[in-house]
């Protein structure tokens, strides 16, 4: 029972994050949104398409994981892609819109598992990270939500 509840907790953060993360970069100008500031080597901006980019590769992994026998999972190079022209435009819109659709369909994923105990422990092999179960797939994204959810605080924090 307890398990349970923390994944609904856990749900409920994806459900929330686009919204959430929406909400904080409101005001933000594109100067702003791009302004490099002393509290990370990352914009607002190269956050919002970083979590876009995660969250797209988790997604994958999730339904691969669900639909197949062990599968790999494949790592990609994020500090190469937050370097990336896309990731550092000033258009978040296309990154947030990204995260709306790709949430509500990650949420309806997760909430269909809820019944069956056995699946959370289904698993793929990470190039890098070793063998990571359904039960990772969730709770792990829970706090890559929170960690970026931070981090954009922290970087408006020093804005000049
Ligand atoms: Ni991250």
């Amino acid at each position: 029972m307890h398990i349970t509840q923390n994944k609904l907790a856990a749900i409920e953060t994806l459900r929330r994050f686009p919204a959430a993360m929406t909400a904080k970069v409101a005001q933000l100008s594109e100067a702003q949104l791009t302004e490099i500031t002393p509290a990370d080597i990352w914009t607002v901006a190269q956050v919002i398409h970083h979590c876009a980019n995660s969250h797209m590769n988790a997604f994958i992994r999730l339904k691969l994981v669900l639909t197949e026998e062990m599968p790999p999972l494949k790592n990609y190079d994020q500090d190469a892609w937050a370097v990336m022209a896309d990731d550092k435009s000033a258009n978040i819109e296309m990154s947030l819109a990204i995260l709306r659709g790709l949430h509500a369909r990650w949420v309806m994923v997760f909430e269909t598992l809820l019944d069956d105990a056995e699946i959370w422990q289904k698993e793929g092999v990470h190039s890098s990270d070793g063998p990571m179960n359904v039960t990772h797939l969730l709770f792990g994204y829970q706090e890559h939500c929170e960690v970026h959810l931070a981090q954009v605080d922290r970087i408006i924090a020093a804005l000049a």
